[in-house]
């Protein structure tokens, strides 16, 4: 069983990661107005796992016989002035997320729930690569600027993305 705390900060993450796919759905839809499919499918993968995300805190909620209480979604941005700005928002939207995870931490290592804090784990690692994708692509667009075959490329190379099955333990 888990403390009342941790559960209303799990329901909180819950909510958040769900908005995570709202927002990356938003952006999916964003590209899906232009030619851009490659942009297209990394917001679609990644919009799934933000939902895998969701579901390993609905699950774990569960299983240590919590409540799961689904609070409504933020409605989530729907517009940007280009494809770098798009990027800058998910580069700091995971920033915020990292932020979220290490205040469950703080919240778990105060309970010393040393159950939660194995759950807690994978999601820390899997910020490193989630702030560390974003960054990339962030990155690549700044130096490509204008170049539009340069842009193309890239795009074309985001294109290979598929959605995997994370085990969430
Ligand atoms: Fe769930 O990590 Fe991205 O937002």
């Amino acid at each position: 069983m888990i403390s009342q705390k941790l559960e209303k900060a799990l329901n909180k993450q819950l909510n958040y990661e769900l908005y995570s796919a709202y927002l990356y759905f938003s952006m999916k839809a964003y590209f899906a107005k232009s030619a851009w499919c490659g942009f297209r499918q990394w917001m679609c993968v990644q919009a799934h796992e933000e939902i895998e995300h969701a579901m390993g805190i609905y699950h774990y909620l569960i299983e240590r016989c919590g409540t799961v209480e689904l609070e409504p979604i933020e409605k989530p941005e729907h517009d940007w002035t280009d494809t770098l700005a798009v990027f800058e928002h998910a580069y700091n939207h995971e920033k915020s997320v990292t932020a979220r995870i290490n205040e469950l931490f703080d919240i778990m290592e105060e309970e010393k729930d040393r159950a939660a804090l194995s759950f807690l784990d994978w999601y820390l690692k899997e910020q490193v690569e989630e702030e560390r994708n974003a960054k990339v692509i962030l990155e690549k667009l700044r130096y490509i600027s204008d170049d539009k075959t340069a842009l193309m490329m890239l795009n074309d190379d985001l294109m290979k993305r598929e959605i995997k099955k994370h085990d969430i333990k």
